[in-house]
């Protein structure tokens, strides 16, 4: 690992960087690359015109010359091609007059696109990329961010927002939290009345919405054209309640216990009435029948529909927050519904507590959701999926949930994962360190929720992600020990990024934890 004097003010931080001359961009630099790499090409040059104006000419070659931007995908890996996440390494090197960038797969490409994005800088002369040799390559493998879209909808549009901000910043996951009390956001053809009946509205009363197969076709489609992959979640048993307006006869009475109540006291709401919208904050209060073979069926069904319509590998369960359901309930439904998604081909997600259930499909991955300190018994429900054969994901509440406010005086987010959530609190935390008793190896990655109860607006949900959400993208891609892994050098490195955020249309906090320029 090697480090020039001056690092240029990239974040995620490379594996290593060395200073050498810089490539002046002009009219006539054109961007050159394989006919895989176009897409690549064709992306960095829309980058570089909305940053800088220059519109640079896109090719299929590999003959560069001074000025140029030079795509190449090279057989013999920059990494070993056996090590996770290999196929996003990349290297970038301007050390010959023009800048050369290397991958042996097309994400490495794409990441490298990224890096270049942040090499980009201005003086009197114009524009240019600062001189580098990076070799670089990710710690982890999944580097997930999250957008609940049932409590408040986000449209096609907004989502490939989201996409494109995040996956500016090397994260390669975007799991939807598709379905909770106040809204089912996915059409099915098999239950069309989940979206007919129970997708009109968003919690605080704002309207709802959902996507259609085609719509979810598009989003999966322009994720993977940006390297990252779709993670549906259908929330079950609990979080429901959309359900009962939908197909009651699936659904459990609604149980108001004392956490409704205070929820509903606390933020005005209504309380939750079976077969009638939720507009409320409250959870806990909805579930799936148990233990019977209608529902079993409609869950199945509904997991084989989504199945078919995601590439990716992984289909989330949900389980989070079942408290109106007994251990043993949970525990037999966890075990349905986990060899559900599996009968699709799919391995399996699930929010932590469903390590409790003792027959869980082996080899089910856990989010584990709890604070970096676990609170009593959830170290040991994540250590069982390490013990099935699965692995772990963490999303530690109290640095990683972005939904939390970042300061206490902040106008929207919650506050319930040990208060606010700083900048600095958001970056200072260790993966390995978080579940004693479970190998390295048995952390898939990282990643970072936003649920929407109090974000009703994209512009809300960029307010609450940034800068925190480019704190967690360190935290999954840079090496754990490397010298410039600090928050000191961080909020330096962070301090210019609104620069692009605000060619973006991207909004931020404006932190007072970083001295921004
Ligand atoms: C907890 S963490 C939830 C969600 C809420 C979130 C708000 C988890 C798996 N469930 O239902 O939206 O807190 O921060």
């Amino acid at each position: 690992m090697t480090f020039a004097a001056t690092t240029p003010p990239l974040v995620p931080l490379p594996v290593s960087f060395d200073s050498a001359p810089a490539v002046r961009l002009s009219a006539q630099s054109r961007v050159l690359a394989p006919a895989e790499l176009q897409r690549e090409a064709q992306e960095l040059a829309n980058a570089i015109a909305t940053r800088t104006g220059l519109e640079l000419a896109v090719a299929e070659g590999a003959d560069g010359i001074d000025g140029d931007i030079v795509f190449a995908l090279e057989t013999d890996a920059p990494a070993s091609t056996d090590a996770p996440g290999s196929a996003d390494a990349y290297r970038i090197d301007t050390s010959g007059g023009l800048v050369s960038i290397s991958a042996s797969a097309t994400a490495g490409a794409f990441w490298a696109m990224q890096t270049l994005r942040q090499l980009l800088a201005q003086d009197e002369d114009g524009w240019y990329v600062t001189g580098a040799v990076i070799a670089d390559e990710p710690r982890y493998a999944y580097r997930g961010v999250m957008l609940d879209v049932a409590r408040h909808f986000f449209g096609v549009d907004d989502v490939k927002r989201y996409i494109d901000a995040m996956s500016a910043y090397k994260f390669n996951v975007l799991h939807l939290h598709l379905t909770d009390d106040q809204g089912w956001r996915l059409h099915s053809d098999a239950y069309p009345e989940l979206t007919e009946k129970a997708s009109a509205s968003s919690a605080l009363g704002d309207p709802g919405g959902y996507y259609t197969a085609a719509d979810y076709e598009e989003i999966v489609s322009y994720a993977a054209s940006r390297h990252m992959t779709i993670v549906p979640e259908v929330d079950m048993p609990g979080h429901t309640h959309a359900v009962t307006l939908a197909y009651p006869e699936f659904t459990k009475d609604t149980v108001i216990m004392d956490s409704v109540i205070e929820t509903a006291k606390l933020f005005g709401d209504d309380l939750p009435v079976h077969g009638t919208t939720y507009t409320g904050w409250g959870v806990g209060f909805s579930s799936l029948k148990i233990n019977d073979p209608a529902t079993d069926a409609f869950v199945s069904d509904i997991f084989r529909e989504i199945a078919s319509a995601t590439p990716g590998p992984f289909i989330h369960l949900g389980g989070d927050e079942s408290l109106g359901t007994t251990e043993e309930d949970f525990a037999s439904f966890i075990a349905m519904a986990s060899r559900a998604v599996q009968a699709t081909g799919k391995t399996a997600i699930a929010w932590h507590e469903a390590g409790k259930a003792a027959d869980l499909a082996p080899g089910t991955i856990g989010q584990y959701w709890g604070f970096v300190e676990p609170q009593p018994g959830y170290a040991e429900e994540a250590r069982a999926f390490v013990a099935k054969g699965g692995a772990l994901i963490l999303s530690p509440a109290d640095v990683s949930y972005l939904d939390m406010k970042p300061t206490a005086d902040y106008p929207i987010g919650l506050v319930w994962a040990n208060g606010p959530t700083a900048v600095e609190a958001a970056y200072s935390w260790e993966p390995t360190d978080v579940i004693s008793g479970v190998a390295p190896e048995a952390i898939l990655g990282v990643e970072a929720p936003m649920w929407s109860e109090s974000a009703r607006t994209i512009d809300d949900v960029f307010s609450l992600a940034f800068p925190r959400a480019a704190a967690i993208a360190e935290i999954a891609w840079s090496p754990q020990l490397s010298p410039l892994r600090t928050w000191e050098s961080f909020r330096g490195r962070i301090a210019s990024h609104p620069q692009a955020w605000q060619s973006e249309r991207i909004t931020f906090h404006d932190s007072e934890e970083i001295t921004w320029v």
